[in-house]
């Protein structure tokens, strides 16, 4: 009897606990990675997800540059607010965000990363760095692959390839590159001759595209990771006047980039899904605080490939990024 009075109050407070989180709006943060089309898109997926649950959604300040030491301090500050319920964020380095962002978990936040990971992105396994819910983001290494194979049918299988990055402690951009490289490998007669990492500026990225180009005037195709390196690829190669000669494959559907294709300047854009990943992340974070869902240790919405034959569809117009 004792036992069944006591298993009785667990099921009712168990069940106030419920309706109190439920009935309560909940807050969730959104900390970016940098102020580009691929967040404010990332962004307003969010938000109309959480418009339609009921979640409030509290936007970190969009960093003006890349890294650790601008994201940091915007990511305590959001969370020193003391009523967010769930964090979401894009962690702008495998190691650097680490201790941060467990230092927040510890604090009663849950924590999913979106778009970027922390170390290898296996949080199935017990480590220091598993305690995010999930990884909600692209293949990024299979994206790679799909361009490099574009690539090689864009030079009919043979000639000198260059890639423009951005950082190397970063897991999106660095899968791009090692799928591109993976990619690349299986055609015996093409070679990557140099890879360089801009920091995300896009100048730089513009500067070392123009400075590779001059140095090896055989390169006929070039690959640019994410906005700012694949813009500022567009640009050196546009101002060098080698559009056309030299072929352009870019990653994230920007309008500088759509209309660049729709003009025949670049040869293909790959989009992701930033404002489904948005979404998602709302909805899955509101599943597992209202109904105690069990979030997939990855959630991988997939990608759209533009080129000059699919740019103007009517279907294809939604990849374009906000
Ligand atoms: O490509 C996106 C994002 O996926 C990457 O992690 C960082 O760069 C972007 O934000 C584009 O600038």
């Amino acid at each position: 009897m004792k036992r069944i009075v006591i298993g009785l109050l667990c099921v009712c407070l168990l069940l106030s606990f419920v309706a109190g989180v439920s009935a309560k709006k909940l807050k969730f943060a959104f900390m970016p990675g940098i102020a580009d089309p691929f967040y404010f898109t990332m962004e307003k997926g969010a938000q109309a997800m959480a418009d339609k649950l009921g979640v409030e959604l509290i936007v970190g300040e969009f960093p003006k540059a890349w890294g650790p030491e601008y994201q940091v301090p915007i990511l305590k500050a959001l969370v020193a607010r003391g009523d967010i319920d769930l964090l979401f964020t894009a962690p702008t380095s495998t190691e650097a965000l680490i201790p941060v962002l467990k230092e927040i978990y510890d604090s009663g936040i849950p924590v999913i990363t979106v778009d970027t990971y922390l170390k290898d992105g296996d949080y199935s396994k017990p480590s220091n760095y598993s305690f995010p819910l999930s990884y909600i983001g692209t293949d990024n290494f299979l994206g790679g692959q799909v361009v490099a194979g574009a690539m090689a049918v864009l030079l009919g299988g043979k000639g000198k390839v260059f890639l423009e990055n951005t950082n190397p402690d970063v897991s999106s951009v660095m899968g791009r590159e090692n799928g591109f490289r993976a990619g690349i490998e299986i055609f015996p007669e093409m070679e990557l001759v140099g890879v360089e990492y801009c920091l995300d500026l896009q100048e730089t990225a513009a500067a070392q595209v123009s400075a590779a180009l001059q140095k090896d005037p055989d390169i006929a195709g070039v690959f640019g990771v994410n906005v700012f390196s694949a813009q500022g690829a567009y640009q050196a190669i546009a101002s060098a006047g080698l559009v056309g000669a030299v072929k352009i494959a870019t990653w994230d559907a920007t309008q500088t980039l759509i209309e660049a294709l729709r003009k025949g300047e670049i040869d293909l854009i790959l989009a992701q899904m930033p404002a489904e990943m948005g979404a998602l992340c709302v909805e899955w974070g509101y599943k597992h605080l209202t109904e105690g869902a069990e979030v997939p240790k990855k959630i991988i919405p997939g990608f759209f490939v533009f080129t000059k034959d699919n740019v103007n569809d009517a279907d294809a117009q939604q990849y374009i990024y906000k």
